[in-house]
């Protein structure tokens, strides 16, 4: 269950010792697994919620839209893909089929899909394109395959499963890599199911043999995370409002959890000394709903709540996954395009100047007093090399010097997580007027977390106060100044 570095400790070990520097430390815990640690590196991209919804004004399609519905009359893959990318995200999810069964992608196994629309005279495919001006940009591509399915008149019984299948494996062996594939827990039972027009009720825990389905990923396209509300992978932090708990443990029990059902404020807040690593995500909507509706134009959040959003969802050390919905033309429309550029503009401003750089780090305790393991190790962004301490610490202190006052208000914490989450809290005080005043506290670190200050802080001294499971490991601490930010008119 912790995976396989724990089985390679004695050997990095034994081989550090035989070089005369000290051991890392022992990992604590739930650890990641190589996916996962790669996915917390990347902690922010899109959600593209687009299908038949878009042009009936409905959230939820019912199954018997006609395909001629959809008919975007300017899409444009590219300007999706450019506003994602301006915004600073790194991949995009697409929903490939939602709740009401209209595939974007001419499914072998289904007349419901785009082949059947006007669109393109039905030659098109938003999957395909999607999928290539993300990987033209340099952007991950992901899909949505939502489980429920009220078009499919198989729905609720073994046969649907088995077609569910077949379209995943289309949707992971046509489209290039994919960066995580999204499994919904939604289910409201009622539906058109092939013209049966009923209410179909399954049991979450059984129906989908879930097990079956992870392992077609793990074949097609070994690399991406899943998502669900239980994992494995990935969970859902709970709401649809972008923010993860304080704390948010990466780490969760998520023994008797299935995508449909798992307790909300669990799944928010994780359990510290949880047995499995599955660290939260966060979905949000830039707009009150996930498809576009044109009545919503003027509700579009604003550039300081999409930052309020990231400092809760990826700064708590989760992931946020931001929803943009093109309208009836198949692009992101233009507000929705201006406060993202600003968002994106502000937070590549604030991150791209590291105000720490250049102080000097003092630490209480650092491990076998070994270089490897210095102090200064938290100043560059770079979880490979961390500051550690010995094994008997659980506590210690860290100690930034400023060259020159220096005024801040983000603060960013990382822990090194392939060792774990061995943080359990942190005070940080800043000297002001010859003396030590605590600015922040919290609990969770984990892969992130950023810290925004009521006011900004002017200090040439920080003190980093931490209480720590195992002997602290921390792989970054930097300081920065939060770009001021200009709404659109
Ligand atoms: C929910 C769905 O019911 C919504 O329509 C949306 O797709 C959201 C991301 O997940 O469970």
């Amino acid at each position: 269950m912790f995976g396989w570095r724990r089985n390679l400790f004695p050997l990095v070990a034994a081989a550090a010792m035989a070089r005369g520097a000290a051991p890392p430390p022992a990992p604590y815990g739930a650890l990641p697994t190589e996916r996962q640690r790669i996915a917390q590196e990347n902690p922010a991209f899109a959600f593209v919620h687009f299908t038949v919804n878009t042009f009936t004004d409905r959230e939820w399609g019912l199954g018997d839209e006609p395909e001629s519905v959809f008919n975007p009359t300017d899409f444009d893959a590219d300007q999706i893909v450019r506003t994602a990318k301006d915004a600073g995200l790194s991949g995009l999810i697409l929903t490939a089929k939602h709740h009401d069964g209209f595939c974007l992608w001419p499914s072998a196994f289904t007349e419901h899909s785009v082949k059947n629309s006007s669109w393109k005279s039905g030659r098109g495919d938003v999957v395909r394109e999607l999928a290539d001006a993300c990987h033209r940009a340099g952007l991950q591509f992901g899909v949505y395959l939502s489980p429920w399915d009220r078009n499919r008149a198989d729905y609720g019984r073994p046969e649907y499963l088995t077609y569910y299948r077949n379209q995943l494996r289309e949707l992971l062996t046509h489209y290039g890599p994919i960066f995580e594939v999204w499994f919904d827990g939604a289910n409201g039972g009622d539906g058109f199911y092939g013209g049966a027009r009923e209410k179909r009720k399954i049991d979450n825990a059984t129906y989908y043999d879930w097990p079956t389905t992870w392992a077609i990923v793990r074949e097609l396209q070994p690399q991406a995370v899943m998502f669900s509300d239980a994992g494995p992978d990935v969970r859902w932090v709970g709401n649809e409002k972008g923010f993860a708990g304080d704390p948010c443990w990466a780490t969760i029990d998520a023994t008797g959890m299935f995508p449909g059902k798992a307790d909300p404020k669990i799944l928010n807040a994780g359990t510290r000394g949880g047995t499995s690593w599955i660290p939260a995500e966060v979905d949000v909507s830039i707009r009150p709903g996930w498809f576009y509706h044109e009545k919503e134009d003027e509700k579009v959040k604003s550039v300081a709540q999409l930052l309020q959003i990231y400092f809760e969802s990826a700064g708590r050390g989760a992931r946020l996954n931001l929803n943009l919905p093109p309208d009836r033309r198949g692009q992101i429309a233009p507000r929705d395009a201006a406060v993202l550029r600003e968002w994106g503009r502000v937070l590549r401003t604030t991150f791209a100047r590291n105000l720490a750089e250049g102080a000097l780090a003092i630490a209480t305790n650092t491990r076998g007093d070994d270089h490897n393991y210095s102090p200064e190790r938290v100043l560059a962004s770079d979880a490979a090399h961390y500051w550690a301490t010995d094994d008997d610490a659980r506590r210690a202190e860290l100690t930034l010097i400023f060259p020159a006052a220096t005024t801040f208000d983000v603060v960013r914490l990382r822990e090194p997580i392939t060792l774990g989450q061995r943080i359990d809290s942190f005070q940080l005080d800043a000297w002001i007027d010859g003396a030590w005043r605590e600015v922040a506290h919290g609990t969770s670190v984990g892969s992130q977390r950023l810290m925004r200050l009521a006011e900004p802080v002017a200090t040439t001294k920080l003190r980093l106060r931490i209480e720590a499971a195992a002997s602290p490991a921390l792989a970054e601490w930097s300081v920065f100044a939060l770009a001021p930010a200009t709404e659109p008119p």
